[in-house]
C-alpha cells in the first residue's frame, strides 16, 4: 500500500515537471503556503508585487486597498474635452500647436470641402431618385480629416458608414466614390451593397458592413494579427456612440486590453443614433469612462478641432504601437445632417438647435479661420475651390450614372468558391423567370454575363 502511494506520488511529480499549467499551479499553492506562513512581509510572486501595500490583494481587483467607509461610487471626474484651436481657430496654448506646414493644411482643408460639395451632390441624387440611399457627414469633418492625416496607408482601417472623409484623405477618387453609390460595373462590391458601404484593398480600408458594431472585434482581431507579424502599425476602428451600446463592442474592448493589441477605438459622439438622443443612450460619462472601466488608455478629444484631432491621433498611434497596447478616442461631435436619407432630423430635434450648431461651432469655419490667419487661404481660393470640385464631383456623376450595372451572375458568385447547387439552382429559376417577365426584369441596364 505505502509503496503504491509512494509511486503514484512519484508518477505525480514526473507528470507535474513534464506537465508546465500543473507545474505552474504547483508552484503558486507553494507559493500561498509560504505567504501565509509569514505575512505580512513575505516574497510575493509576480502580478502580487504591483499590488496595493496595504490592500486585500484579491486577484480579481490587484489595486484596491482597504475602506472602513460603506459608500457607493456613481462616477469620477468627468473627462475633459482637449482642445488645440479655439472656436476662432486661435491656437489656445503654443505648448500644444502641431506646427502643420501649409500643404498639410491646405490638404486637408480642400478634402472638408470636397467631401461638402459630394455629400450635396450625392444627397440631391437620392432625392431625385438617381440612387438608393446617402448619408452625408456634415458636422464630423474635423473627425474624418484630423485622424485620417495620423494614420500611415499600412494602418488597417475598420469603418462604420460616416466617415467617407477617412477613405477621402486616403485617396479614394470621386470617381471610385460615385461607381459604388451607382452600383455600377466599376463598383468593387460588384452592386452588392448599399451605398456608402465603401471598401477598398488598395487603401487599406475594409469594407462597410451595415450591422452596427461588427467592425469591433474584428478590428481586434487585425490588430492582434500585427502585433503577431511585429508589423509597426495599428488597427484603427471608428464607430460612433450609438453603436457603442453593442455587445461587441464591450467584447472587444475587453479582448483588445486583454490580447495587448495595439488597436484604436475612434469614438464619433455626435450626439444621436439615428433619432435617439445621448440623453437616451446612457447615464455614464460618455463612451470614453467605458474605456477607463476596461483599463484602457483613453482620452476625449474636440472632435470639431482638426488640429486637437490629429495630435490626439497620433499620440494614440504612437502608444498603441510603442506599448502594443489598445487606445480609445472618443471625440466630441454633433451630427448636423439628418441620418440618412431615410431619416427627417425634424421629427425629433428642432431645427434651430442643428442651425445653432452651425453658426455656433463649424469644423470647417473653424479650420478656415485658422488658415486665413496664417495667410494660406482666402475668399477667392475659396471660390475657385468651389468651383472646380463641383465640376468634378458632377462629372464624375454624370459619367457613373451611364455606366452598365454589373451582370446579374454576380448575384451568385464570390461567397463559395466553386458556386454550390442549390445557388445554381436558383440563378436557374431566376433566368427563367427574368425570361418569362420581360418588361418587369429587363436587362438592358446591366453588363452582360461573361
Ligand atoms: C445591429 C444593428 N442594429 C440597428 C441598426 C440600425 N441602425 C443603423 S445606424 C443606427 C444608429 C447608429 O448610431 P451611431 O452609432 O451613433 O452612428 P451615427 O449614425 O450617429 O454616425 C442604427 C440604430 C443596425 N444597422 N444594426
Ligand atoms: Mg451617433
Amino acid at each position: 500500500m505505502a509503496s503504491s502511494l509512494r509511486s503514484a506520488a512519484t508518477l505525480l511529480s514526473r507528470t507535474a515537471a513534464a506537465h508546465p499549467r500543473l507545474a505552474a499551479r504547483r508552484a503558486l499553492a507553494t507559493s500561498a503556503a509560504r505567504l501565509q506562513a509569514s505575512a505580512p512581509e513575505v516574497v510575493v510572486s509576480a502580478p502580487l508585487a504591483h499590488a496595493a501595500a496595504d490592500g486585500p490583494k484579491f486577484p480579481g481587483a490587484l489595486h484596491s486597498k482597504y475602506t472602513h467607509e460603506l459608500a457607493f461610487i456613481k462616477q469620477s471626474a468627468v473627462l475633459p474635452t482637449y482642445r488645440v484651436l479655439d472656436q476662432d481657430g486661435q491656437i489656445v496654448d503654443a505648448a500644444q500647436d502641431p506646427h502643420v506646414d501649409e500643404a498639410w493644411a491646405v490638404k486637408v482643408y480642400k478634402t472638408m470641402v470636397t467631401l461638402n460639395t459630394m455629400d450635396m451632390i450625392l444627397y440631391e441624387a437620392q432625392r431625385q431618385g438617381r440612387i438608393s440611399f446617402y448619408m452625408t457627414n456634415y458636422g464630423e469633418e474635423a473627425t474624418h480629416m484630423g485622424s485620417a492625416a495620423a494614420l500611415e496607408l499600412d494602418d488597417i482601417i475598420f469603418g462604420q458608414y460616416r466617415e467617407a472623409g477617412v477613405l477621402m484623405y486616403r485617396g479614394f477618387t470621386i470617381d471610385e466614390f460615385m461607381n459604388q453609390c451607382y452600383s455600377n460595373v466599376h463598383d468593387y462590391g460588384k452592386g452588392r451593397q448599399m451605398p456608402v458601404h465603401y471598401g477598398s484593398n488598395k487603401l487599406n480600408f475594409q469594407t462597410i458592413s451595415s450591422p452596427l458594431g461588427t467592425q469591433l472585434p474584428q478590428a481586434v482581431g487585425a490588430a492582434y494579427a500585427l502585433k503577431r507579424a511585429k508589423k509597426p502599425n495599428v488597427a484603427m476602428c471608428y464607430f460612433g456612440e450609438g453603436a457603442a451600446s453593442e455587445g461587441d463592442f464591450h467584447a472587444a474592448l475587453n479582448m483588445a486590453t486583454t490580447t495587448n493589441s495595439p488597436v484604436l477605438f475612434f469614438c464619433r459622439n455626435n450626439g444621436f443614433a439615428i433619432s435617439t438622443p445621448v440623453s437616451d443612450q446612457y447615464r455614464g460619462d460618455g463612451i470614453a469612462a467605458r474605456g477607463i472601466g476596461y483599463g484602457m488608455h483613453t482620452l476625449r478629444v474636440d472632435g470639431n478641432d482638426v488640429l486637437a484631432v490629429y495630435r490626439a491621433t497620433q499620440l494614440a498611434r504612437k502608444h498603441a504601437i510603442e506599448h502594443s497596447e489598445p487606445v480609445l478616442i472618443e471625440a466630441m461631435t454633433y451630427r448636423v445632417s439628418h441620418h440618412s436619407t431615410s431619416d427627417d432630423s425634424s421629427a425629433y430635434r428642432s431645427k434651430r438647435e442643428v442651425e445653432d450648431w452651425k453658426a455656433r461651432d463649424n469644423p470647417v469655419t473653424r479650420f478656415r479661420k485658422y488658415m486665413e490667419a496664417k495667410g494660406w487661404w482666402d475668399q477667392a481660393k475659396e471660390d475657385k475651390h468651389k468651383k472646380e470640385t463641383r465640376k468634378t464631383v458632377l462629372a464624375a456623376f454624370a459619367k457613373a450614372e451611364r455606366e452598365p450595372k454589373p451582370p446579374v451572375v454576380d448575384l451568385f458568385t464570390d461567397v463559395y468558391d466553386t458556386v454550390p447547387p442549390h445557388l445554381r439552382e436558383q440563378e436557374k429559376e431566376l433566368h427563367a423567370l427574368m425570361a418569362k417577365y420581360p418588361d418587369h426584369y429587363s436587362t438592358a441596364a446591366y453588363a452582360p454575363s461573361k
